[in-house]
């Protein structure tokens, strides 16, 4: 199926038009029908003689109602513009046509009515030129008389060779439906209307709705009942999960986690504006209308404040709308997550970079560059598609060459750590985690290279492990030394404990023992405890008075000032006695 939406001055003969291609009354109000005035939106619908199915959203042409008109245009792809004979090119056709360019629609065509009531030729000719600058471009003019039906078959035709040129939406998209309608159906309860731009629906979905979820009990799709349907439709479906006062029109039905809300973008204007922006505009996208406050970065980029968030992504197309003099703006969403202003020429650092970042994944190389480190699904529902040579770990998504700069990193943090706490095997995740600044500690597993490895919430040199036995040993000795620092195991009871100098060289090497000299073995960090008992004696002091400081016996006291000399805690004097450093 598809749609289209009509556009085109009050009493032009929209409505007329609809009724005779479709045979269906768009006019729904019994007020509407009474002054024969459209005030909402209208819905028909019909099968072409191609077979082809179309709905016509039939809006109201009078200025009063342009926000009606806008949400019924909004999801809509392309448009049926009427002018009508005997009137001509009017104000109120121009602010539609205004919004179909700003919109961007590329497929339209145009009736002009009354036939039977002037010629339609000057009036074909001056607005086609009229439309030829805009996105729709040269657009089919066909000339139509309602009461005699004069040129209905060619209205179709120019409708079928439209129709057949429109892009094919993607069926497997996520689904976005702004709702245009919300009414009750006695027995069955809340139904919504909307117009399907992309994806499917079906009977049993659920779909987010603001922050609660709604289950779609059953599809209509142009009268019918159907299992699903899928884009482009027309579709009404009955919601269990949100009362009827609960919505109204501009709320979207989403697919869950595949979209974001959001109150601030930064965007794009579709044209470099010609007067001073607005400091406040209306804001209109599919079916919704929001306020939103313009501030203009550099060029045509714009930061602009929804007064209410929504379901925005990267790529949307936006209506700006000044109230003041019914001026219209297109703007392109270019991030729906902006970085804060605050430091002075920001701004304009912000709309270069935003003007020169490419599009597609390029762009989603760069932006993924920018911000280091996302959520996967939150990255993708801003409208990104996953970049090349991106890390995926778990949940988040990691910039490429990102992980290896990080995983360079660590080996440093651990000797910083090893070196501030000798007696722990290595720093916990949490610590290599707040070091590389990374948002969450699972990341910090996809960043641990070979020899260095995870373990018990640690991060420690896998190269240096001990087999289980000589593990056990070593805990045992590390275990004497903690509670005495200074006692260093004799060397019948290493070896009775079966720590040869190979497992001892090991021990070493994994950083659980210090040699200090042969045969000689005390706990990593000995030196600062070592530091602490000697400052508390009189300058120099002899090796005696080291050693009694220690409570350990000269077999350990000699070669232990020795090495403390080599590591520059002591130093030693003609005299034999040291001082500290
Ligand atoms: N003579 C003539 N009258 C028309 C034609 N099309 C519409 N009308 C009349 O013009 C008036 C406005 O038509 P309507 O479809 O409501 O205009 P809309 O406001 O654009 O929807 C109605 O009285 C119609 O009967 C036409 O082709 N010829
Ligand atoms: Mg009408």
């Amino acid at each position: 199926m598809d749609v289209i939406a009509t556009a085109g001055h009050v009493d032009h003969g929209k409505s007329a038009l609809v009724r005779a291609l479709t045979g269906m009354e768009p006019d729904r109000w019994a007020e509407e029908r009474r002054r024969g005035l459209t005030i909402d939106l209208g819905f028909a619908w019909t099968s072409l003689p191609s077979g082809r199915r179309i709905a016509i959203v039939d809006v109201p042409g009078h200025e009063r109602f342009v926000g009606n008109m806008l949400a019924g245009v909004g999801p809509v792809p392309a448009a049926l513009l009427v002018v009508a004979a005997d009137d001509g090119w009017s104000a109120q056709t121009a602010e539609h046509v205004a919004v179909l360019d700003a919109l961007g629609v590329r497929h339209a065509v145009l009736a002009v009515t009354k036939a039977d009531l002037a010629d339609p030729q000057p009036v074909l000719a001056d607005v086609r030129e009229r439309l030829a600058p805009t996105s729709m471009g040269s657009v089919p003019g066909v000339a139509v008389s309602a009461p005699s039906g004069r040129g209905m078959p060619e209205v179709t035709a120019a409708l079928e060779t439209m129709l057949a040129g429109l892009p094919a939406p993607d069926p497997a998209a996520p689904v976005r439906l702004w709702i245009d309608r919300a009414f009750t159906i006695r027995g069955a309860g809340t139904v919504v209307t909307g117009t399907l731009a992309a994806g499917a629906v079906s009977t049993g979905d659920r779909l987010r709705l603001g922050d609660r979820e709604v289950v779609v009990r059953g599809v209509q799709s142009l009268g019918e009942p159907v299992e699903r349907a899928t884009a482009t439709a027309r579709v009404a479906l009955n919601l269990r999960g949100a009362a009827v006062e609960e919505l109204s029109r501009g709320d979207a039905l989403l697919t869950p986690g595949a979209f974001r809300t959001t109150d601030v973008v930064d965007a794009t204007l579709t044209a470099e504006p010609e007067e001073r922006l607005p400091a406040e505009v209306v804001l209109h996208v599919g079916s919704a209308t929001v306020g939103a406050r313009v501030r203009p970065l550099e060029g045509a980029v714009i930061r602009l404040r929804l007064n209410t968030p929504l379901p925005l992504r990267i790529g949307d197309r936006l209506l700006l709308r000044d109230p003041g003099n019914r001026r219209v703006l297109g703007a392109d969403v270019l991030d729906v997550d902006p970085p804060e202003l605050r430091r002075r020429g920001a701004a304009r650092q912000r709309a270069a970079e935003l003007a020169a970042r490419p599009s597609g994944t390029d762009g989603a190389s760069a932006e993924l560059a920018r911000r280091r480190i996302v959520r996967s699904d939150d990255f993708v529902a801003m409208g990104w598609p996953v970049p090349p040579g991106a890390t995926v770990h778990g949940p988040w998504l990691v910039a490429a060459g990102l992980a290896d700069e990080l995983a360079a990193r660590v080996p440093g943090v651990v000797v910083r750590y090893r070196t501030l706490r000798p007696l722990e095997p290595g720093p916990p995740a949490e610590v290599v985690r707040r070091a590389l600044e990374l948002p969450a500690v699972e990341l910090v597993d996809a960043v641990v290279r070979s020899p260095l490895v995870l373990r018990e919430g640690r991060v420690v040199d896998g190269s240096a492990d001990l087999p289980p036995a000589v593990q056990q040993a070593v805990d045992d000795v590390r275990g004497r030394l903690a509670a005495d620092p200074f006692a260093a195991p004799e060397a019948p009871d290493l070896t009775a404990a079966g720590l040869g100098p190979r497992e001892l060289a090991a021990a070493v090497r994994s950083g659980q023992l210090e040699r200090i000299a042969d045969g000689i073995y005390l706990a990593p960090g000995v030196e600062v405890q070592a530091r602490a008992r000697l400052a508390g004696l009189s300058m120099p002091f002899t090796v005696s008075a080291a050693r009694q400081a220690w409570g350990t016996s000269r077999r350990v006291a000699v070669p232990l000032l020795e090495w403390l000399d080599a590591q520059g805690v002591t130093a030693r004097l003609p005299d034999n006695t040291r001082r500290l450093r």
